[in-house]
């Protein structure tokens, strides 16, 4: 059986892949992967989980997971979040995009979706434990590097664009724009 297997982020480094954003030809960039996360707010708490399998397993992280088939963005949103917490997410409102370059070539772009309403209460399954958390004590030393950076932003309610490299799980570089809400029609 043939060794090589597909980039998932925690491969061995490809000598061609940049290490820096400003590298990146990000204009002819394609992701192998589309994936969601799914903020679920309640008040002044946001619905996290600890991962169980997957990528980033054992991490704190919002749910969420890959697109499927034809599905839309926000299809993937609430399938993902039913299948990891038994919540059906509401009145969802996208909130950003991330784009991860990984070293081994992998490429994930993520859309983050923010839900201000839900249905159901938040079971632990197989893939996830729901950790209910107020917005001013997200344990981000058990997240992913660069949820610290863009986070507090899109918690905030404004727009976050991110472009990360990755080395498996250390962030060797990011860029990110962080669009005001409210700013909208301002000119300067
Ligand atoms: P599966 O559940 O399909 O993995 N994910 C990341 N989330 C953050 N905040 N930072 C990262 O930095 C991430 N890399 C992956 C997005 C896909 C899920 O994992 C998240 C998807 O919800 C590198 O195994």
């Amino acid at each position: 059986m043939s060794k090589e297997t597909k980039p998932d982020g925690q491969g061995p480094p490809r000598h061609d892949v940049p290490d820096r954003v400003e590298n990146v030809d990000w204009s002819a960039w394609r992701a192998d992967d589309v994936a969601t996360l799914t903020f679920v707010r309640r008040s002044n708490e946001v619905l996290l989980i600890r991962k169980k399998r997957g990528l980033g397993a054992g991490k704190v992280n919002a749910p969420g997971g890959r697109v499927e088939g034809e599905e839309s963005i926000e299809e993937c949103a609430v399938r993902e979040v039913e299948e990891e917490l038994h919540v059906t997410p509401a009145r969802l409102d996208r909130r950003g995009e991330l784009r991860f370059q990984f070293l081994d070539g992998y490429a994930l772009h993520v859309h983050v979706i923010f839900a201000s309403d839900h249905d159901g209460t938040a079971q632990e399954t197989d893939e996830a434990a729901p950790m209910w958390t107020p917005v001013d004590a997200v344990p981000y030393d058990e997240m992913w590097a660069d949820d610290r950076f863009w986070l507090p932003h899109a918690l905030a309610g404004h727009h976050v664009d991110g472009r990360f490299i990755f080395d498996h799980h250390d962030m060797l570089d990011m860029d990110l724009r962080v669009r005001m809400r409210g700013l909208e029609g301002q000119s300067g």
